[in-house]
């Protein structure tokens, strides 16, 4: 098997699949018509390199370099169940997202089987690529839905009533897309250790001047739902003494939420604002807000969104409007496989850091799968914007690190 194309040419080929033909920016929408074009593209690329791509029932896709000659250990009959090493990422993004974020796992990881293959590498492990879908959660809520599936952190039962903002049921949207959830997801079963690579989504590999680090934890973070009601009115008419707009009660939440991440030394941020009625001539009756926060301890986390929903509550009863709130896809802190991320980040002297991001690594992890990240540098830190940026040098020794950590892990 010839040496496939280089990574810059898999970047050109992912790149227009990828650009949604609204925006105009990285918009890969799950489940719908450009996603199945990414899950194409997924399959020409490994069947290209004479890997069959398994895709399970909601489009969750892997595919397996089988060893020719498969580790089997003294005296068993059989390789060890577990002893497959799986690398990948995701190809779906957030709304006029960058391009960077989960494509350059998977092209990477692509790009890697490559480097092994001309250093002549034979592994005696399966090495498997993935794709999980929905990791940014952009199209029903859900953070990390494919890997949340997979692993049984969500049940089938319990996603497929989950809506997207046109009230599309998720079960109707994987039928929509051609995919028979019956059929079962990806068995992790033969996974020993799962890596992904990721474009850093900060600034600490710049600060520090270096291309290529490792992960040692994310964050805990999540996503609780703030349902603000009040009484829709005459926005001429009504005098503001006798409103109760919960477009107010929001935005004094807003300001409170930054205060307090500013204070305790966190994230909050509110998002995928959704306002009734949306006029401009009227006082709405509700406002539904996404609180995104993060923090550096599950009990911080915890104690930071307590004092904000607390405040909205307070604020709720001063502007005689409602409020409910909803914690949803909550994700305690991860702590990476500490020995395991010493042993790989001895490979290139790398550094160890942690992250305020979210990532299918993690879903992994907390399934019990020893795990770690490779992050590449961004030059600006910036992530889920078009502006999201890494350098092609550095993309490339992002390659290289991600081959040595896979010959290491697939070796005896
Ligand atoms: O939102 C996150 O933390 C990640 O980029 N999915
Ligand atoms: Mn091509
Ligand atoms: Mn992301
Ligand atoms: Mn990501």
């Amino acid at each position: 098997m010839p040496p496939r194309s280089d990574f810059e040419e898999m970047w050109r080929d992912l790149a227009p699949v990828g650009r949604s033909a609204a925006s105009g920016g990285y918009f890969r929408q799950p489940w719908a018509s450009a996603e199945s074009e990414l899950r194409a593209w997924f399959v020409s690329e490994c069947e290209s390199r004479g890997l069959t791509v398994e895709t399970d029932g909601i489009g969750n896709q892997v595919a397996w370099w089988e060893p020719a000659c498969p580790l089997v250990e003294e005296g068993a009959q059989r390789p060890p169940r577990a002893h497959g090493v799986l690398t990948g990422s995701h190809l779906d993004s957030v709304p006029d997202g960058g391009a960077y974020d989960g494509p350059l796992g998977v092209v990477s990881a692509l790009a890697a089987i490559d480097l092994l293959r001309e250093r002549g590498f034979e592994p005696i492990r399966p090495l498997g690529v993935s794709v999980f879908v929905e990791e940014e959660g952009s199209r029903f809520g859900r953070a990390c839905l494919g890997s949340r599936l997979v692993t049984g952190a969500t049940t089938w039962d319990q996603a497929r009533e989950l809506r997207d903002r046109d009230g599309v049921f998720l079960g109707d949207a994987v039928d929509e897309a051609g995919l028979d959830p019956t059929q079962g997801l990806l068995s992790l079963d033969r996974v020993g250790t799962f890596v992904e690579l990721h474009v850093e989504q900060g600034r600490d590999l710049v600060d520090r001047d270096v291309a290529v680090g490792l992960a040692s934890e994310i964050w805990p973070h999540g996503r609780w739902r703030f349902d603000f009601a009040g009484q829709a009115n005459h926005a001429g008419t009504t005098r503001m003494e006798d409103r109760h707009d919960p477009m107010l009660t929001y935005a004094m939440t807003a300001l409170a939420a930054n205060k307090q991440a500013r204070l305790a030394g966190q994230r909050a941020t509110f998002g995928r604002i959704a306002v009734e009625p949306n006029g401009t001539n009227a006082v709405p009756s509700l406002v539904t807000a996404w609180l995104d926060a993060r923090g550096p301890s599950d009990d911080a986390l915890a104690e930071m969104v307590g004092v904000i929903a607390k405040q909205a509550d307070e604020r709720a009863g001063r502007d005689g409007t409602s409020l409910v709130v909803t914690p949803e896809s909550v994700s305690r802190s991860v702590a990476f496989d500490a020995d395991l991320a010493a042993r790989l980040a001895g490979l290139g002297d790398w550094p160890v850091i942690p992250t305020q991001a979210g990532h299918d690594a993690g879903i992994l992890s907390d399934a019990g799968i020893p795990t770690a990240m490779v992050f590449v540098r961004n030059p600006t830190g910036v992530s889920h914007s078009p502006d999201e940026h890494a350098e092609t040098a550095d993309c490339l020794a992002g390659v290289e690190a991600l081959a040595d950590v896979l010959a290491e892990l697939a070796r005896p």
